[in-house]
């Protein structure tokens, strides 16, 4: 006995094989007596019989700590919450192998890990088994992991894993994130259509991934995390920024189906109506970064009608949302439905993106209905008429990009493969309208 007794077997499990082990770290190159005890418990009268079988002792050699990262060192600092268990981690690099890894955390500490890498892409994966992430909900869990050009992915509040990809390479002094600063570079220094044109190129080559998909983007990304923040499906339809709410939807669970009133169930609204593309016409019929998860009912009231400013509501959601008559100001008379102004600049970016993404075939939807008609003015260019730019240029304005819309971009860059440039650059409205 070198070391003491170590590792007892569970005298309640009977007739059947159990696993004992112990490591004990020799302080130098030695011999060690291993010895087996047998204890008279209840029920052992002296004549069992016991079986020992499969002894193998193994060495383990802890190779000596590296002599300093020859490549690029990254640093993961990772801060678990009241379940540390919950969480891991994974990077992976360009050929999805995976390099380094995490997992089997104490709650409540923080873990600081120094990585070594060489020049590639990589994705940076952090788990949480539960789906409730890291942050806030039971105790305030974090991460962030640096390379030496700064932050390359952190994060707290996610549901089920968040991802970040980067790219480390001698070009750029080791690593940045490959979204969105190399994202729009050779956008750099145009303005105009000319700017529009080229941002077209750059995020036309998305994969759709299907209209079903759209239900786990919204179970994935679509939470409040920011007004009750109670991990519930934020309907922008149906949200009351400063107050509660009065209809409140489990993920999945209180997915559409049928509805009757508002607070039923939530739907995959297409805040730029199908039937102004023609109906369920991919890639358009499933571009997340204009569909948007909203009360079904609501969604049923709104139609087809453009959005504008309600003169008079014929009908009001529980946020304020509204269908009614346009206001004389909007220079256009007809039905439209109107958005709570927390929310306006969120659609006016994904219209924006529509008519970008879109603009090689745009023109001639406004032939499709009478409301695409009153949108669309059948240019590639412009898209839109003059009253909807000027709308959404205002919606744009007065609702700037915030936290929530910057986190769907990025977890719409993650889902499909494209961003929506006028989140990540606002100011790129102004340099094309
Ligand atoms: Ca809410
Ligand atoms: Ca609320
Ligand atoms: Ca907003
Ligand atoms: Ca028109």
């Amino acid at each position: 006995m070198v070391d003491g007794y170590h590792g007892y077997s569970d005298p309640f499990t009977l007739n059947q094989w159990q696993q004992i082990s112990h490591s004990y770290t020799a302080t130098a190159n030695t011999s060690i007596s291993v010895g087996l005890r047998f204890y008279d418990d209840t029920g052992f009268d002296g004549n069992e019989v016991v079986y020992i079988d499969d002894f193998q002792p193994t060495t383990t050699t802890t190779p000596p700590p590296p002599a300093g990262c020859q490549n690029t060192e990254l640093n993961l600092s990772l801060t678990t919450d009241n379940y540390g268990a919950e969480t891991s981690w994974t990077l992976t690099n360009s050929s999805n192998t995976q390099i380094a890894s995490g997992s089997g955390y104490a709650s409540n500490t923080t873990h600081s890990e120094s990585l070594c890498v060489v020049d590639d892409s990589y994705t940076f994966t952090v788990l949480d088994s539960y789906g409730d992430g890291m942050c806030c909900s039971y105790g305030n869990g974090s991460y962030s992991l640096t390379g030496p050009g700064g932050t390359l992915a952190s994060g707290s509040s996610f549901t089920s894993q968040q991802q970040h990809t980067f790219t480390i390479g001698s070009d750029n002094g080791g690593g940045t994130p490959t979204d969105p600063s190399q994202y729009y570079a050779s956008a750099a220094g145009l303005t105009g259509y000319a700017l529009k044109s080229q941002l077209h190129s750059i995020i036309s080559n998305h994969q759709s991934q299907g209209y079903s998909a759209i239900w786990q983007f919204i179970d994935q990304s679509e939470r409040d995390n920011y007004f009750e923040n109670d991990n519930s499906v934020l309907d922008r339809y149906s949200e009351r920024p400063s107050s509660n709410d009065a209809v409140s939807y489990v993920a999945v669970t209180n997915q559409c189906g049928t509805y009757s009133v508002e607070g039923d169930c939530y739907n995959r609204e297409h805040s730029f109506p199908k039937s102004w593309f023609g109906g369920k016409i991919e890639p358009m019929n499933s571009d997340i970064h204009h569909i948007f998860a909203t009360d079904g009912y609501v969604n049923s009231k709104r139609s087809n009608f453009p959005f504008g400013e309600v003169a008079s509501a014929s009908y009001t959601s529980s946020n304020g949302s509204k269908l009614g008559s346009a206001a004389t100001s909007l220079n256009y008379s007809g039905t439209v439905f109107e958005p709570i102004d927390q929310f306006k600049g969120d659609f006016a970016r994904a219209y924006f993106y529509m008519a970008t993404r879109y603009e090689d075939v745009i023109s001639t939807w406004q032939n499709n209905t009478e409301y695409s008609d009153a949108v669309l003015n059948g240019s590639a260019n412009q898209v839109f008429e003059p009253w909807v730019v000027a709308m959404l240029k205002r919606w744009h304005e007065a609702d700037p990009v915030d936290a929530i819309e910057r986190a769907r971009n990025q977890a719409a860059y993650e889902f499909q493969g494209n961003r929506n440039p006028f989140v990540d650059h606002p100011e790129f409205v102004q340099q094309i309208w």
